[in-house]
């Protein structure tokens, strides 16, 4: 029998889009995958589920909800088309990797066996958070690939504490966590800002290891399209989202709202830019609190989000 890692969305968010729901990720038939992670590992037993595990379901089910036709069927400027560029491809939601409340470390084998079930099918996956924690067992399923990964790190923050009340695989370790994994390549970490958990040694550690560390300030100054050259030509690229590396004006659905971050036209210039540079094989977009949320304005621009990467990886032949 199969196991069951994934369960449907909570029936009031229903799929993503409405795209189709795929319980079986055996020899997955799809060229999208979107999956959600809810949990990652807790620093203290009590703060699971936090608030960020709602998100995936939340941004299911708001706010492009009631205009599924227009995000399918109408032009979308931000893509100079429709948004599947009337192409045969097709997009599935896997909902939620299921939960074990008594043993949080079986979500995160979970989520690595869905993941290397959904990369092992040539799937492109878009993994929605969930806290920063949730990408950990998704980069351990990068290994199927046979070539070094280059990873791309939106945040505020620098996430390479080697752990935290004993922790090594929460949220504030994601980023130590890949450069231990032989497949994971270049490290460019991207819109940091502000007072994180970062220490000097984890500073001087990502620095030594290689890390390209480049502040907002520096991004603000220097621009995207200099972001861009800075990371390695041809790919293949995991790109990983947290959603406190956005401006809080546009994101504030946040739990760590810090001034100066990527506005909207520097994320979607870097979706579009990478995935034009090379294969982007996965994203994920986490640490959405969504009690926090103002309106709907964060669900409104993860969902913009979500829908540029979509749109740019089918344009660019990033599909099987
Ligand atoms: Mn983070």
């Amino acid at each position: 029998m199969t196991e069951k890692l994934n369960e449907a969305p909570g029936s009031n968010s229903g799929t993503f889009l409405d795209f189709p729901f795929a319980e079986n990720l055996d020899d997955l038939d799809a060229d999208i995958a979107i999956l959600g992670v809810p949990h990652g590992m807790p620093y203290q037993a009590a703060t699971t589920p936090n608030e960020q595990s709602r998100a995936p379901d939340i941004l299911r089910g708001t706010p492009c909800k009631e205009d599924i036709e227009y995000s399918k069927n109408h032009y979308d400027f931000d893509l100079d088309g429709y948004l599947l560029d009337d192409k045969e491809i097709k997009v599935v939601d896997c909902g939620n990797v299921t939960h074990d409340p008594d043993d949080h470390k079986e979500h995160y084998r979970r989520a690595e066996q869905a993941a290397r079930k959904i990369f092992s099918c040539d799937v492109l996956l878009i993994t929605l958070g969930g806290d920063h924690g949730v990408p950990i067992p998704v980069m351990r399923a990068l290994e199927v690939f046979d070539k070094p990964i280059t990873l791309v790190h939106v945040d505020a923050h620098l996430d390479w504490r080697d752990d935290v009340n004993g922790e090594r695989e929460g949220y504030s370790s994601p980023i130590r966590r890949a450069s231990e994994m032989p497949w994971i390549g270049e490290i460019i970490q991207i819109g940091l800002r502000g007072i994180g958990s970062a220490r000097a040694k984890e500073v001087a550690d990502a620095r030594a290891h290689g890390a390209d560390l480049i502040t907002a300030y520096e991004m603000h100054e220097i621009g995207m399209e200099a972001v861009l050259d800075r990371i390695p030509d041809g790919g293949p690229y995991y790109l990983t989202i947290d959603a406190d590396g956005i401006d809080p004006t546009i994101m504030p659905a946040v739990l760590a709202q810090t001034p100066g971050g990527l506005d909207w036209i520097q994320l979607r210039r870097l979706v579009h830019g990478l995935v034009s540079k090379g294969r982007v094989v996965g994203m994920d977009i986490v640490e959405i609190a969504p009690q926090f949320d103002v309106g709907n304005t964060t669900m409104i621009h993860a969902e913009r989000l979500i829908c540029n990467f979509i749109g740019a990886s089918v344009r660019a032949g990033n599909c099987r």
